[in-house]
């Protein structure tokens, strides 16, 4: 009877096991955003604590398993049995109890000592990290062209960002290196950080609680409001690397995700350079050249900055290089072709191999971005579906001042191609 029951079990458990193990294949491990693939030493040092956690639970619990079988099987009913009924039992064993007592212990200390170290380690950059990460040390105070990359105060130090959460997307500014608000240059989605060098990571909330998250390169810190958080990070390899809001934060929390560009530490300057450089002019008579117009006369000016031809909103994603970043709306719409990026990463079999920007599937997310924001009506007059619930391309009611009837913008087709023509020339 018991052999056969067993049996049974064993046939119907074995397959279940062979489907959970299937989540221990290389594809399941290495996917996008697995903490189980540490590409950084702040990954790795977290992932190490998970594995000691690991460890002793799988030891506990195939000697409380073990022992529970044990009793199971040792002490089962058998029809030999004495049938008188089974004896009162005593008040347990204290040499037992206290041995379990103190083997409890043993294992929070177990975990314990990693664990705390781990907390410390992940803080605040370590000095070893620092001394080959210190700016002078990889990238030359005064360029090859004489111009100067960044003030001499900053030479000895680690390279700072800051991290501003918004609903529902992130800001990045380097204020070593002038790529702030109040100089008009600010990376909105995709922050681009050095090869093995360390990073010291300032996290700032504008409105509530965010979390800064990127599963490979560093787990979790959150951006409080009012409060200075901080945390550093590195990454080891180069790539495309996926990040992702981490504290429930309204209703489009789910959407708010954003990019880590992990570029050699010699291709770091180029890109400063382009995020510094004006917005170019697009020729007159184009599409583009109208969508600019527009982009005034629909009051997008009044949020978005574009440097060197739009210059009052810092509320919204600054759109100076929006052509040049691979995801829009807090990276919720990838600009790549990703049928090529599928091929590309499993030919490399790696998820932060990445294709450049597909010009037409930025089109045509600028078009379905624009034209089923907040600021849009469609034909029956109600606000068309977003696509990030609730984002603040809403606000449109704010702007509602006398002649401007924001609250009923419509586009025509014709002008939601003008408007993306004009946001593809902002590379
Ligand atoms: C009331 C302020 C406001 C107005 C007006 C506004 N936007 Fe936005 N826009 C936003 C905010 C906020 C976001 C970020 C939304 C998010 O990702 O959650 C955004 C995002 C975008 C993005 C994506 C940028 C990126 O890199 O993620 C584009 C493109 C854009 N807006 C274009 C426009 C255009 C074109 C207009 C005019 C028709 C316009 N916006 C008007 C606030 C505004
Ligand atoms: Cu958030």
């Amino acid at each position: 009877m018991f052999s056969r029951l067993f049996h049974r079990v064993a046939v119907l458990a074995a397959p279940l096991c062979l489907f959970l193990l299937s989540g221990c294949s290389k594809e399941a491990l290495t996917v996008r955003q697995s903490t189980l693939d540490p590409k950084g030493p702040v990954a790795q040092m977290q992932y190490d604590v998970f594995m000691d956690t690991v460890y002793l639970v799988v030891v506990l619990f195939a000697l409380v398993g073990g022992l529970l079988v044990y009793a199971v099987i040792r002490f089962r009913a058998r029809a030999t049995d004495d049938p008188k009924p089974i004896v009162e039992e005593g008040h347990g064993n204290p040499l037992i109890e206290i041995g379990l007592i103190t083997a409890s212990i043993g294992a929070l200390v177990f975990i314990a000592i990693p664990t705390l170290s781990a907390i410390w380690y992940t803080n605040d950059v370590p000095t070893e990290a620092v001394a080959t990460s210190k700016l002078s040390a990889w990238y030359p105070r005064v360029g090859a062209d004489g111009k100067e990359n960044y003030p001499k105060a900053v030479e000895e130090q680690v390279l700072e960002i800051d991290v501003i959460g918004k609903q529902w997307w992130f800001r990045f500014e380097y204020p070593q290196l002038g790529l702030t608000s109040d100089a008009k240059h600010t990376v909105p989605n995709e922050i681009v950080i050095p090869k093995g060098k360390a990073v010291r990571i300032n996290l700032r909330s504008e409105d509530v609680i965010h979390s800064f998250w990127i599963p490979k390169i560093a787990g979790k810190v959150d951006l409080m409001p009012g409060r200075k958080n901080l945390m550093w990070i590195q990454a080891n390899e180069v790539g495309h690397y996926y990040g992702q809001c981490a504290e429930f934060c309204g209703d489009s929390h789910a959407y708010m995700l954003f990019r880590c560009e992990v570029v050699e530490p010699a291709a770091f300057d180029a890109w400063v350079k382009a995020q510094k450089a004006p917005a170019a002019e697009p020729a007159a008579g184009t599409k583009a050249a109208k969508g600019k117009e527009l982009f005034a006369a629909k009051t997008c000016a009044m949020c978005h900055n574009i440097t060197g031809q739009f210059g009052a909103g810092m509320f919204a994603p600054d759109l100076t290089h929006v052509a040049s970043r691979k995801s829009l709306a807090g990276a919720w719409l990838d600009n790549r072709d990703l049928q090529a990026q599928r091929a590309l990463e499993k030919k490399e079999q790696n998820t932060e191999a990445s294709v450049p920007v597909d010009p037409a599937t930025l089109k045509a997310n600028l078009i379905k971005w624009i034209g089923s924001s907040g600021t849009s009506h469609g034909a029956d007059g109600k606000p068309t579906k977003d696509v990030k619930p609730g984002n603040r391309m809403h606000y449109y009611a704010m702007f509602n001042v006398a002649g401007l009837n924001v609250s009923k913008q419509q586009f025509t087709a014709e002008e939601l191609d003008c408007l993306a023509e004009y946001l593809l020339t902002l590379k």
